[in-house]
């Protein structure tokens, strides 16, 4: 067994705040869970699960519908998830927050509404290279539709975008840029604020992929200057199935439905609709309520641990681990970009992902492997995918030292 490094200096209390998170207060296959799977779902603290409950036990009911009691409770809770989705992002105003199932969702609402009606040949779609499958192929799919060309602005071998490719392909053909926050196979975060202004300069509006932005640092959208920011619920503590599309009201006004149904109308006839006011007119039917308050309730849970916080925490985290990983003979780290967040993607000697993924999971540490939906990531370092460890609040030092213990005896078994 190596020996675990204590001189981890945590800003905060981390124990006390994984004492919130009830799944993480059990054994896997013999050993107390060691959880480094964030960046695909992160665990939920009891107060989400808690305010879930509630809704279906006290106030279980269909929002914007009924005038009895329940509905004007479950109307009320939810509609106070979106306020504070609102002021957890500073956006201008309630109406350009739309719910959604998620950052899929919410990146397809913006190609095909957004987008799609107003681009054709000729016209270009500028992405990077180190974008997650939903922000490429929701743009494959309008490319198709509309033969607009997609153009990827290239990486390094660190995983950093190379930022002069970048610029030189924003020209006045580009209509959108969507451009990831945080790389989720490599953990860079690109440097949004001056992309975005470069973008601005040439009248190029900005979608952001802040799926992994949004559980690990503040985000202003105003301060960004961005004209869309899409996120999901599960990444950043709260349930799945639940997501926020922000886009500014002066371009959500001008877009027309993503779809069509209940809710989203204020007067229907066969002869023609009307539709909701923003931001109902893109959340046709029935949505994810339970969900959308438990969404809420992690926004209270982030905030009452602080952002910045949390940013220190992990950050602090992913220096120890980096520094750990790199002791350990054989081991190659994928993604080593100057600014990065609470990601490490490696291999170990030439033992497949899935393998090591298997053998961890036998010592009761949960890390992602395999392409991580972000294949050309891996076409460009020429493997199938990469083992992933990702970090959140509830992470320490000795999750850290039992990955590297774990890692170690897949190399004896490998030997
Ligand atoms: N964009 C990024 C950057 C992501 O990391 C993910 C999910 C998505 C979009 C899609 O989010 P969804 O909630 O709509 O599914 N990323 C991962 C991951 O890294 N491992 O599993 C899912």
């Amino acid at each position: 067994m190596t020996q675990p490094q204590q001189d981890l200096q945590d800003t905060i209390a981390v124990s006390d705040y994984r004492q919130d998170f009830p799944l993480l207060q059990q054994e896997v296959n013999g050993h107390p869970l060691v959880y480094l799977d964030s960046a695909a779902s992160a665990q939920q603290p009891a107060s989400v699960m808690d305010a879930v409950a509630q809704y279906e036990r006290t106030d279980h009911a269909n929002v914007h519908r009924g005038v009895h009691s329940l509905s004007h409770r479950a109307t009320d809770a939810y509609e106070q998830a979106r306020d504070k989705l609102r002021a957890f992002i500073n956006a201008e105003s309630r109406s350009e927050i739309v719910l959604t199932s998620g950052t899929t969702e919410s990146i397809n609402l913006v190609a095909q509404s957004y987008c799609r009606p107003r681009i054709g040949s000729g016209d270009r779609i500028l992405i990077t290279h180190l974008e997650h499958h939903s922000n490429i192929v929701p743009w494959q799919l309008v490319c198709e539709q509309t033969g607009a060309e997609l153009l990827v602005a290239p990486m390094d071998s660190r995983g950093q975008l190379v930022l002069e490719k970048l610029y030189e392909l924003m020209t006045d053909k580009v209509k959108i840029l969507a451009i990831g926050h945080v790389s989720n196979a490599l953990g860079t975060i690109h440097p949004l604020r001056e992309i975005i202004a470069r973008a601005h300069a040439l009248g190029i509006p900005v979608l952001v992929d802040g799926a992994q932005g949004v559980p690990h640092m503040a985000i202003d959208v105003q301060d960004l200057d961005c004209d869309f920011y899409a996120f999901s619920g599960h990444k950043m503590f709260g349930p799945t199935g639940t997501g926020v599309l922000y886009a500014r009201e002066c371009l959500l006004e001008t877009m027309p439905p993503y779809q069509g149904g209940g809710d989203m109308i204020l007067e229907v006839s066969f002869e023609g609709t009307t539709y909701n006011d923003l931001p109902y007119k893109f959340e046709a039917g029935t949505p994810n309520i339970a969900g959308v308050i438990g969404m809420g309730a992690a926004v209270d849970y982030l905030q009452s641990v602080g952002l910045a916080n949390i940013a220190e925490h992990e950050q602090q985290l992913l220096d120890y681990m980096t520094r750990r990983l790199t002791e350990i003979d054989g081991i190659r780290l994928i993604g080593t970009a100057a600014n990065k967040a609470s990601i490490q993607s490696f291999m170990l000697d030439d033992i497949h992902s899935h393998d090591l993924g298997t053998i961890l999971d036998h010592q009761g540490v949960a890390i992602r492997t395999g392409h991580h939906c972000a294949m050309p990531v891996m076409d460009y370092f020429g493997i199938p995918g990469t083992a992933r460890a990702s970090l959140a609040l509830y992470n320490n030092a000795d999750d850290v030292d039992r990955l590297v213990d774990a890692l170690e005896q897949a190399k004896k078994l490998f030997a």
